[in-house]
């Protein structure tokens, strides 16, 4: 896993040189939103059960996915894909704290797709999904924080497309 700093450190390790200014500007970045981050992580984790059950309200409920036949009928199946939003939020979670989406592509979306593809797991109605999770979330945390956690849930949603 990488953060904002071990990223603009290595990049400027490998060809032997002090921090720029590109990559200063960048550390000054990720500094000034420092207090926002973690802000943005308290909410999150303290309404996360409510996150993803408002989520899962606006773009999965009543669909033909809930009903027989559906990729999320039967209790288990469901428990199983509430359980995979709530993975999505916290990686996406953590990724936002780190100001770097490697997490993301190492513990979440290694092998994902195809685990998916293989179980019938819809990936657009997914992607759905976590698309309503970013607007909950942002709701909850205010435009800011909310822009930034977006980056982490298109990541993922770009990442299972
Ligand atoms: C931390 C990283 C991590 C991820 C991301 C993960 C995902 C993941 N989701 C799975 C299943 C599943 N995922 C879903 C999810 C859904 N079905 C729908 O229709 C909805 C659109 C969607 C929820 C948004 C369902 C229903 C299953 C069970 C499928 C089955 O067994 O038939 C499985 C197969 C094994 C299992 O059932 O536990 C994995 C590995 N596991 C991990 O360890």
């Amino acid at each position: 896993m990488q953060d904002a700093i071990t990223a603009v450190i290595n990049a400027s390790d490998v060809q032997g040189k002090y921090l720029d200014g590109s990559s200063l500007d960048k550390l000054k970045a990720y500094f000034q939103t420092g207090e926002l981050r973690v802000r943005a992580a308290t909410a999150i984790s303290a309404n996360a059960a409510e996150i993803v059950k408002e989520a899962v309200a606006k773009s999965l409920l009543y669909s033909d996915i809930t009903r027989p036949g559906g990729n999320m009928y039967t209790t288990r199946r469901y428990a199983a894909c509430i359980r995979d939003l709530d993975y999505y939020l916290r990686y996406s979670t953590y990724a936002m704290l780190a100001g770097d989406p490697s997490i993301l592509d190492e513990r979440v979306l290694n092998g994902l797709k195809e685990t998916y593809n293989s179980l019938g797991v819809p990936v657009g109605a997914t992607v759905n999904a976590i698309q309503a999770m970013k607007e909950v979330t942002a709701t909850l945390v205010g435009a800011d924080a909310g822009k930034e956690m977006g980056v982490y849930f298109d990541y993922i949603c770009s990442g299972l497309s």
